[in-house]
């Protein structure tokens, strides 16, 4: 008999994602969501010369214990397991939140065009919801099946009202082909790398708040140039060709705001490659355009 697990992993693997699973429970969401609101409280100004949002848009994971703990669910990783096998790393958490009325979108895009994986089938985002985080709220949509035909030419926009690290985009989607996956608060989508993506405006009269967090496994980096770090989040020898982190040694700890600086660096040389300074997100500089 076919279980539920395995009904999921044969969708995800035929469309390239699937919504609606659960993954947090309601005081898990309530908890998560109020210590994100207590950061934006209490350290507006971030740490270490890097914004708060440069934190929450990339490697939360390193500083800020709570994202890091969140990536090792176990509700999330029993489902990624089922995806990517056993020895999982998490290579990146980071939030995306639209303010009620906020007309940042997302355009269409595959994630792992500028992650310097190649056309990888072992990474995975789960991006589970912090929020009811419906069409109105500007929830994503998918392409189903697009993750088969490998990666299409993006074009860099920057436009301020993408909250992509380069506003990059695929032109030509078939925008009636798309499906949306709108989540309650505490479930989850899962997406390829490979799957066109974009997600709209909030119309909604709340934030709406998703925390993406990047599954990788071992295998990843066999041919990767370069350098590259994950966190071991489930397995006996998750580390493979990935420089391994152990998580938070504490909120903004020294130690791990200098590590979150040579990881930065490093993933800059990729993921910010032929941009020049454009890409806020991987700036040391946390003034410049994020
Ligand atoms: O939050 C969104 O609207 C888009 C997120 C996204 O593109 C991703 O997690 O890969």
């Amino acid at each position: 008999m076919i279980d539920d697990r395995e009904r999921s992993v044969s969708d995800y693997r035929k469309h390239g994602f699937i919504a609606g699973l659960p993954a947090l429970s309601e005081d898990q969401v309530t908890a998560l969501r109020a210590d994100i609101e207590q950061l934006e409280r209490n350290h507006a100004d971030g740490a270490g010369g890097h914004a708060l949002d440069q934190f929450f848009r990339v490697n939360g994971h390193v500083a800020i214990p709570q994202l890091a703990e969140a990536a090792r669910t176990p509700a999330i990783l029993d489902m990624v397991e089922a995806i990517l096998g056993p020895d999982l790393l998490a290579w990146s958490v980071e939030l995306f939140i639209k303010k009620p009325g906020s007309t940042k979108t997302v355009s269409w895009h595959q994630d792992i065009t500028y992650w310097g994986m190649g056309e990888t089938d072992d990474e995975v985002t789960a991006w589970i919801a912090l929020s009811d985080v419906s069409i109105e709220a500007g929830c994503m949509r998918f392409i189903p099946g697009s993750h088969k035909g490998g990666l299409v030419t993006h074009e860099d926009t920057f436009a301020d009202d993408n909250l992509l690290s380069r506003g990059q985009k695929i032109a030509d989607v078939r925008e009636e082909d798309a499906v949306h996956g709108p989540l309650k608060p505490g479930q989850m989508s899962l997406h390829h790398g490979l799957c066109f993506h974009a997600s709209g405006q909030n119309s909604s009269n709340d934030r709406r708040i998703g925390l993406a967090i990047r599954y990788v496994t071992p295998a990843v980096r066999d041919h990767a140039p370069g350098r590259d770090w994950a966190m071991p989040v489930r397995g006996e020898t998750p580390c493979g060709g990935w420089d391994c982190i152990a998580g938070p040694r504490g909120l903004f700890h020294p130690a791990d705001l200098a590590l979150y600086d040579r990881i930065l660096a490093g993933q800059a040389q990729t993921l910010a490659a032929g941009a020049g300074d454009k890409v806020g997100m991987y700036s040391q500089n946390a003034d410049r355009r994020m």
